[in-house]
């Protein structure tokens, strides 16, 4: 059984993780109407790293034998046009995320759930590494400036990120 409070703030994160996928499926499609297939396969693979994000805590949730409610998920809104705008957006993003799961794991500290503690200490590494990713790209780009040839590599690299289903807890 899980706490009301701690529950509530589960399945926000969970609404939370789901707006994830659905914007980097936006960003996707924007690099598709680019002609960049590197990019598509990087954002590719965070769509399917966000949902994964989000079934591990809906999973945990029903483990806990608490309840799962699911919201609205709202349009994504994509500031940018560049690839460089667009990762700006994404770190930008990520770290909003970190915070997030910080104040998830404030609600777990303040209920004094020990279990759930243990299970989001997944979530917070795998923040510090979503943020080095991303922050990785994004220095890049801006190396590449209006190099189109240097992006064009950069593209190349984005092709070979394959997804690796994450062992969540
Ligand atoms: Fe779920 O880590 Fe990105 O948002």
């Amino acid at each position: 059984m899980l706490d009301k409070k701690l529950e509530a703030a589960f399945n926000d994160q969970i609404n939370k993780e789901l707006y994830s996928e659905y914007l980097y499926l936006g960003m996707k499609a924007i690099f598709a109407d680019m002609n960049l297939p590197g990019f598509v396969n990087w954002f590719d693979v965070q769509v399917q790293e966000e949902r994964a994000h989000a079934m591990g805590m809906f999973d945990y949730v029903h483990e806990r034998n608490a309840q799962v409610t699911l919201e609205a998920i709202d349009k994504p809104e994509i500031k940018g046009s560049t690839p460089l705008e667009i990762f700006e957006q994404v770190l930008e993003h990520e770290e909003y995320v970190t915070s997030r799961i910080n104040a998830l794991m404030d609600v777990a500290e303040e209920v004094r759930d020990r279990a759930a503690l243990s299970f989001l200490d997944w979530y917070v590494k795998e923040q510090v590494e979503e943020e080095a990713n991303v922050g990785g790209v994004l220095a890049t780009l801006k190396l590449i400036g209006e190099d189109k040839k240097a992006l064009l590599l950069l593209d190349k690299d984005l092709a070979t990120r394959t997804f690796v289903a994450p062992v969540i807890g």
